[in-house]
């Protein structure tokens, strides 16, 4: 049995991990500070884990969190391309000075392996589709600079102290327990609930933006394969974490009205400041050094993530 540590396990990914690495019989001790990850998230697995409430910008907590773990899974993080143009300065603390803490205390407490939650924004708008991990990259929103900024800082503690670090940069992924109450939330969270409680959501742009939106189940595979795959073929290198095929919001938009009964159209409003237009990954080199295959597509990932939004009205209501 392992100790896994895991950063913003509070959060949609983070208590996902959280879960699955429970059902698998592993030891869980997390931290969060609550400035995105959800108490709720975390109520059912409570008292199986070492939780933690810390900010990893507190680098004494971050040691004795480090300390006898053997991996550590990086997610804590303020995840929103929005956000980080209306305060550049609060996502490069987040997300790279906590970074920096988490790696420096993953060195000194000899953990075995560090794994990274980086972001396809880092690709930022280059026309070539699929975005593959040999592209030179090109961030736009400040929160793309601060993923790749701490991509960068996984593959420099390789170098320099040879902490074996996996960056996966995901793409859009989504599932059950994304938040959906915040201006910030993902398209797919706000979409879901919004249509299920007859609400109209707002389409920023045309539509015609395109993701290679990956199912939750997806990205939590990728992370534990990241742990256990040969350093050779995996330490103080980049993965895209994704399905290899993208949908446009407006298809998108048509889906979720057949899945949710909503029979209303969007409202279209201006692009938002550093969206970037069309996302697809190539995969394959995951593939290859991973083992990861994802093994939830979009729709079934679609209809089981609005099944669980249902569920929680229902709950909500009952
Ligand atoms: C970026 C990253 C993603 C992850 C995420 C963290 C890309 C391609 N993806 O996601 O991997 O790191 O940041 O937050 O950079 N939208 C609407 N209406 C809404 C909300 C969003 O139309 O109510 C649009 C939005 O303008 C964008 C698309 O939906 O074009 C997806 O937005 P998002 O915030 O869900 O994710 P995105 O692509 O910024």
């Amino acid at each position: 049995m392992a100790v896994y540590l895991i950063t913003g396990i509070g959060g949609f990914i983070g208590s996902s991990l959280a879960h699955e690495l429970l059902r698998r019989g592993q030891q869980v001790r997390g931290v969060d500070n609550f400035s995105t990850g959800r108490r709720e998230n975390l109520a059912q697995i409570l008292n199986q884990i070492d939780f933690r409430e810390a900010d990893i910008l507190d680098l004494d907590a971050m040691k004795l969190a480090c300390d006898g773990a053997d991996y550590v899974l990086h997610q804590a993080a303020i995840p929103s391309v929005p956000k980080s143009v209306l305060d550049p300065v609060g996502s490069n603390r987040a997300n790279v000075d906590g970074t920096v803490n988490v790696l420096v205390a993953a060195r000194d407490a000899k953990v075995k392996r560090v794994i990274y939650a980086a972001s396809s924004s880092a690709y930022g708008d280059t026309p070539t589709l699929p975005k593959h991990e040999r592209m030179t990259p090109d961030p736009i929103s400040p929160y793309a600079v601060a993923k790749l900024a701490s991509e960068r800082y996984m593959i420099s503690f390789y170098r320099c102290y040879g902490l074996e670090t996996v960056a996966l940069r995901y793409f859009n992924i989504f599932g059950p327990r994304q938040d959906p109450s915040s201006p910030y939330s993902g398209v797919l969270a706000k979409f879901i609930t919004q249509m299920l409680s007859g609400q109209q959501p707002t389409m920023f742009g045309d539509g015609e933006q395109s993701r290679d939106f990956t199912y939750i189940d997806n990205a939590v595979e990728a992370n534990l394969l990241a742990c256990t795959a040969p350093a050779a073929q995996v330490a103080g290198k980049v993965f895209n974490v994704a399905t290899g095929r993208r949908i446009t919001l407006n298809q998108t938009f048509k889906l979720l009205q057949k899945l949710t009964s909503y029979s209303g159209s969007p409202v279209y409003a201006a692009e938002r400041g550093g969206d970037i237009k069309h996302s697809l990954a190539d995969i394959s080199h995951a593939e290859q050094h991973l083992g990861y295959k994802p093994e939830v597509d979009f729709e079934e990932g679609l209809r089981r993530t609005v099944d669980w939004y249902r569920s929680q009205s229902k709950a909500a209501g009952a």
